[in-house]
C-alpha cells in the first residue's frame, strides 16, 4: 500500500525561523494488524485544546467526570494509565503492563513520613494531582523509626488509619497506590523484621483484593546492610504476602540507600513473579555513575521502579539540579521506568512540594509550590514528559494560557506553541514546538509529536520523515530512533512503541533540534 502523500507546508516559530516540511518520503511498509501490547497514551488529543487558565489556579476546566469527586477531569489525562483502564499491573521483563497487556508507566507523588505531614493524605489533594496534574500513583511513607517512626515512638493505630486512608484517596480517584515501608535511620530491615510481618500479613489481606496497591517493603537499606540481609529481609516477607495477596507487585530495596541494584541483578530474587526492585536518586547529588548502574541493571534485566527520587541533594535540601533530573526523565522515560517524587509536604526544604509559606492541605496553586513542585507539576502535566523536559527552575514557571502542551519555557519569550499537521506514509503527524532558546548564538527547538494511524489496519512500525528547510543537528529525542541527514530528520518507531492501532495514535515522540 502507497500512502506517500507528498505536502508542503511551511510555519513560522516564535524566534521567527521559517521551516519548511516537505517530502515525507518513507514508506510504512507493515500495516498487519498486531497481536503486540498497545502502549499507553498518556494524553490524548484534546491536550492541544486544553484552555489553560491565565492566572497561577490548578484548575481542571474541561470535561467534568462526576465520578470523580469535586475534581473534574483534565481531558488530556482521560487515558492515563489508571487502575479503571489498565487494571491490576504485572512486571513483563523490566516493564510494568497492564491487565490487557499495555505498557504502564507510574508517575506521581511520594508522601513526607505519615507521621510528620498526615494532613496532606486528602481526598482533595489527591484528586489535584490525578486529575489536574497527571498523575497515577501515590506513595504513602511510613517510617518505620524516625519521628513518630511505626516500630518506635509512633501511635499505631493513628498512623495505620492514615495508611488506610491513603489507600481510599488514592482509590477514589483511580490512582495507584505504594505502601512503603519506609526503613532508612533503623538501616536494616531485619532490625524490625517481627514488625514487618505483622505489618505485611495484615495489610496483605487487606488489600488482597484491591487491583491498584503496590508493596514496598523496605525503602532504604543501608550502613553495612547487605544484599544477602535484603534477600533473607525479601524471602520472608513475599511469601508472606503471597499467601494472602498472590500477584500484586512487591518492590524491594537495595544496599546503599536503594542504591545498588547492580548488586540486585547479580542476584535477584528467586521464585516468585511480579517483583521490582528500587532505585533512588537526588539529582543534584546521583548523575552518571548511578545512571550507569540503573542502565546496566536494566541491561542484565532487573525490573526498576524509582520509588523516591528528588531533583536537590540527597539531603532533602540544597539546589535543584534541574538539567541532572531532566536527564534521569528522558533516561527513566526511555526506559519505562515509573517514577515518584519526594516528598508532599510544607516542610522548609527543597525537596517539599509545597511552599513552607503556604498552610493548605489542597487547594494548590503554582503560586503555592515550590521550585520542585512546580518542576514536577510541569513535568507530570507535559506531554512530553517521556523525553528530556527543559522546565522552568524557579518562580517564572507559571503556565499561561497559551501553554497547550508543555510548558518548556526555556526561552524567556511568552510563547504561543506553534502546531503543525501533516500526513505521512498514513499517518497524520501533529507537531508542537514545545520550547525555544539560544545555545551558543543558534536557535534551539523541542517539539512533539502526535501520530496517528490513519490506515485501516493496526501498524507494527511507523516511521515519519521532516523535512527543514535549513539544515539542523539533533541535540537529543526520545521514544524513537533518529536519523539526520543536511535538513532532513527522519524517525522511526522503539521497539516498545512501535504498533498504533487504526484511529489510534502516540503523543510522546519528541525532539530537540538545533537549526544551523
Ligand atoms: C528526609 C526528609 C526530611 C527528614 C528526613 C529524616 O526529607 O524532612 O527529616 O528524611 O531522616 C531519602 C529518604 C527520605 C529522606 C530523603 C531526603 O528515603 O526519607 O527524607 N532521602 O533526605 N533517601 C535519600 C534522600
Amino acid at each position: 500500500m502507497q500512502f506517500i502523500k507528498p505536502y508542503k507546508v511551511r510555519f513560522i516559530i516564535t524566534l521567527g525561523i521559517i521551516l519548511c516540511l516537505s517530502s515525507c518520503g518513507k514508506k510504512n511498509s507493515d500495516t498487519n494488524s498486531s497481536s503486540e501490547p498497545d502502549t499507553i497514551e498518556v494524553f490524548t488529543e484534546e491536550s492541544s485544546s486544553m484552555n489553560e487558565t491565565s492566572d497561577d489556579t490548578i484548575k481542571s476546566d474541561t470535561t467534568t467526570d462526576s465520578s470523580a469527586n469535586s475534581n473534574s477531569v483534565h481531558k488530556e489525562y482521560a487515558k492515563l494509565a489508571t487502575p479503571s483502564t489498565t487494571g491490576r499491573l504485572k512486571v513483563s521483563g523490566t516493564r510494568i503492563i497492564g491487565e490487557n497487556g499495555q505498557e504502564v508507566q507510574l508517575r506521581g507523588i511520594s508522601t513526607h513520613g505519615l507521621g510528620w505531614f498526615p494532613e496532606f493524605v486528602n481526598n482533595e489533594a489527591f484528586g489535584e494531582f490525578r486529575n489536574n496534574w497527571g498523575a497515577n500513583v501515590i506513595r504513602l511513607a511510613l517510617y518505620t523509626s524516625e519521628n513518630n517512626g511505626y516500630c518506635t515512638d509512633g501511635d499505631k493505630n493513628k498512623l495505620l488509619n492514615t495508611v488506610y486512608k491513603g489507600v481510599e484517596y488514592a482509590t477514589a480517584n483511580d490512582m495507584y497506590v505504594i505502601i512503603d515501608w519506609h526503613v532508612l535511620n533503623d538501616n536494616n530491615p531485619n532490625k524490625y523484621k517481627g514488625e514487618a510481618l505483622e505489618f505485611w500479613d495484615s495489610i496483605s489481606k487487606k488489600y488482597a483484593n484491591n487491583n491498584n496497591v503496590i508493596y514496598e517493603i523496605c525503602n532504604e537499606p543501608c550502613g553495612d546492610t547487605s544484599w544477602t540481609d535484603i534477600k533473607n529481609y525479601a524471602n520472608e516477607i513475599i511469601p508472606e504476602i503471597r499467601t494472602n495477596d498472590p500477584n500484586a507487585i512487591i518492590v524491594v530495596g537495595t544496599p546503599t540507600w536503594s542504591q545498588d541494584v547492580d548488586k540486585a541483578a547479580s542476584s535477584p530474587i528467586a521464585g516468585y513473579d511480579n517483583i521490582m526492585y528500587t532505585l533512588h536518586f537526588y539529582a543534584a547529588t546521583h548523575k552518571d555513575d548511578l545512571q550507569n548502574k540503573m542502565i546496566n541493571a536494566i541491561k542484565a534485566g532487573l525490573p526498576i521502579m524509582v520509588t523516591e527520587f528528588g531533583i536537590c541533594d540527597a539531603s532533602g535540601n540544597g539546589a535543584l539540579d534541574i538539567p541532572s533530573a531532566n536527564k534521569w526523565v528522558k533516561l527513566m522515560n526511555d526506559n519505562g521506568i515509573s517514577y515518584i517524587c519526594w516528598n508532599l509536604s510544607n516542610k522548609s526544604e527543597s525537596s517539599a512540594l509545597i511552599k513552607s509559606s503556604c498552610n493548605k492541605k489542597s487547594g494548590f496553586e503554582v503560586s503555592d509550590l515550590s521550585d520542585e513542585g512546580k518542576w514536577l507539576y510541569e513535568l507530570l502535566r507535559s506531554s512530553a514528559a517521556n523525553g528530556v523536559t527543559p522546565l522552568p527552575e524557579a518562580e517564572s514557571s507559571e503556565p499561561h494560557a497559551s501553554d497547550t502542551l508543555s510548558n518548556n519555557n526555556q526561552n524567556t519569550s511568552d510563547s504561543t506553541a506553534e502546531t503543525t499537521t501533516f500526513n505521512c506514509n498514513g499517518f497524520l503527524v501533529t507537531m508542537t514546538q514545545t520550547g525555544s532558546w539560544t545555545s551558543d548564538n543558534k536557535n534551539v527547538v523541542q517539539y512533539t509529536c502526535r501520530i496517528e494511524n490513519k490506515t485501516d489496519n493496526a501498524v507494527n512500525n511507523w516511521d515519519i520523515s521532516i523535512d527543514f528547510d535549513t539544515n539542523i543537528s539533533l541535540n537529543d529525542g526520545w521514544n524513537g530512533n533518529y536519523k539526520t541527514n543536511g535538513s532532513k530528520l527522519d524517525i522511526s518507531n522503539k521497539e516498545y512503541n512501535g504498533t498504533i492501532k487504526s484511529g489510534e495514535s502516540i503523543n510522546d515522540v519528541g525532539f530537540i533540534v538545533t537549526i544551523n
